[in-house]
């Protein structure tokens, strides 16, 4: 019933060396049935739900080096937990693997489902966008889903994700994550008010559904919630659109990126993204990638992410740039192909994106500078340090590199660097640190707001009428004084008339 494996205290060492095999626990998970029950979790609304007339659908399974458990745990519960006559097949793409027991004791396994299990062996390693393109090629059923290779689906899972394709086979539908503990694979609720953003260095991450969006879609918890990405793993699609709008870029090598790029994608080229409420999937989560990056890792993962940037997002490309320099010098390939898919296809631009699907992107839609902010006369920039939010921001020599350094100045008065606002402490008096603070999502907080007078170089409070200092390694708020030159700052790119 989806509760914790305890591993005895015997099998202590054998757990830690062969975490390393998956980067979870897998003697945790071999204690545990790999045809295990789970409770169901669904809201009264949900539950009331009935779907009829859906199509069938395909489902699609790639994977490398998996282990053997959580692969098999992966197929049971997808036969259990679904209408099996709605399942047209179960397509698996074995990423050239190296461990034995994926060759013949998988092939041999398989062949116990009651529906049909394809498995292929590919010759070389493909990627997990390519191998999901193989699988796809293959696939007999109106509806494509594709899943990772550890996960667990729950009761009724399946029937909202192919309703809402059926309703319009231009919405692209994602299940809720759940969380299967990589220490003792208990299975653990996400919120159910969860979508999908990204920050500027083209991560997807996870973020609290903004009330706008929890009031477009009623009070109705049943109701499929509209996000502006999904993680990528587990999502259904129509297969006549999946292919229409450009399936995936086939530049894409090993991991990381797609699914920024089916996000940018489906929204700007006419169709739609959700998450349903009423499907649940669990995904086992891992803090590192088990597996290597043929290429190197950063190279690949910046390969991707450059793509996704430079076919997508028109001039906030910049802005992963800023972020990323090092992305900048990494070859990107030839990418013509998918310019004219975006041509063909008439998709809108990323600025309509930003403005219509993800206001509450990190990543500014209007905005009057990006890059450094110096004290000229010092040659020293704000300086994020890496840190977090409540933490001092701070100064440093410029580096010219961004990353730390790149800072925006947006429409709205924020002076943010990706999520982190600067922000005056609530401390009154003459000086008071500034912090960095989470931005505001519907709206910058007053905290946040300051005019920038482009004559002076004074970045000042609104609301307090103080100005920004640079003292040394820190930021102080002080009163205003136009010959104090640790108040005359200097955006990069600044226009009064601001972008794009
Ligand atoms: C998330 C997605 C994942 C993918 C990835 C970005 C979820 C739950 N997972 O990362 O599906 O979108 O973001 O690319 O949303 N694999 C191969 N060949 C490879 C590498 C991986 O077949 O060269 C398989 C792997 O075995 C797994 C799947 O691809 O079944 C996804 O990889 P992951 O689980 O390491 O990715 P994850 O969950 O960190
Ligand atoms: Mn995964």
């Amino acid at each position: 019933m989806g509760t914790a494996a305890e591993v005895p205290s015997h099998l202590n060492d054998e757990k830690d060396k062969r975490f390393l095999e998956n980067q979870f626990n897998v003697v945790a998970s071999e204690l545990i049935s790999v045809n295990r029950s789970l409770p169901d979790y669904r809201n009264p609304q949900c539950k009331a739900k009935k779907f009829s007339g859906l199509p069938k659908v395909s489902i699609i399974i790639v994977f490398h080096n998996e282990a053997w458990t959580t692969l098999l745990r992966t197929l049971h519960s997808v036969v259990n937990r679904s209408p099996n006559d709605l399942l047209e097949e179960i397509i698996m793409i074995d990423d050239l693997s190296d461990r034995s027991y994926l060759t013949k004791p998988l092939d041999a396994y398989i062949k116990r489902f009651p529906i049909p299990v394809h498995l292929v062996h590919l010759p070389e390693r493909s990627g997990l966008i390519r191998a999901r393109l193989t699988g796809s090629a293959m696939a007999k059923a109106p509806v494509l889903l594709f899943l990772d290779a550890h996960v667990e689906v729950t009761e009724g899972w399946l029937e909202p994700l192919l309703d809402r394709v059926k309703e319009d086979r231009k919405i692209v539908v994602a299940p809720i994550i759940d969380v299967i503990s990589d220490d003792n694979f208990e299975y653990v609720t996400a919120s159910d008010t969860t979508w999908g953003g990204f920050n500027w260095h083209l991560n997807f991450r996870w973020y609290t559904v903004p009330e706008r969006e929890l009031r477009r879609r009623g009070g109705d918890k049943s109701s499929p919630i509209q996000t502006p990405t999904i993680a990528g793993g587990l999502f259904a699609m129509d297969k006549q659109f999946f292919y229409d709008l450009g399936s995936y870029d086939e530049g894409m090598q090993v991991w990381g990126g797609e699914n920024l790029e089916i996000s940018f994608r489906a929204w700007m080229c006419g169709g739609s993204l959700e998450i349903h409420p009423c499907s649940r999937v669990g995904h086992v989560f891992r803090k590192q990638t088990p597996y290597t990056f043929p290429g190197g890792t950063a190279k690949v993962i910046h390969h991707n992410a450059a793509r996704t940037a430079e076919v997508w997002m028109d001039n906030y490309k910049e802005f992963f740039y800023k972020m990323v320099p090092s992305a900048r010098r990494v070859d990107a390939g030839d990418m013509t192909a998918r310019h004219q898919l975006r041509t063909q296809l008439e998709c809108k631009s990323f600025k309509w994106y930003l403005e219509t699907v993800y206001p509450e992107a990190p990543l500014p839609a209007h905005y009057k500078s990006l890059g450094f902010v110096m004290i000229e006369s010092e040659k020293k920039c704000m300086d994020t340090h890496g840190r977090k939010k409540g933490e001092l921001a701070g100064m440093s020599g410029c580096h010219g590199q961004g990353g730390n350094q790149a800072w925006t100045y947006t429409a709205k008065g924020e002076v943010r660097s990706d999520d982190l606002c600067l922000s005056v402490g609530s401390t009154l008096g003459l000086s008071g640190a500034v912090r960095l603070d989470k931005c505001g999502v519907a709206g910058p907080s007053q905290k946040h707001v300051f005019t920038y007078d482009k004559e002076t170089g004074q970045l000042i409070h609104s609301k307090g009428g103080r100005c920004i200092s640079g003292i040394g390694d820190r930021l102080e708020m002080r009163t205003c004084d136009t010959g104090d030159d640790s108040q005359r700052w200097n955006l990069e790119g600044f226009r009064e008339e601001g972008y794009p």
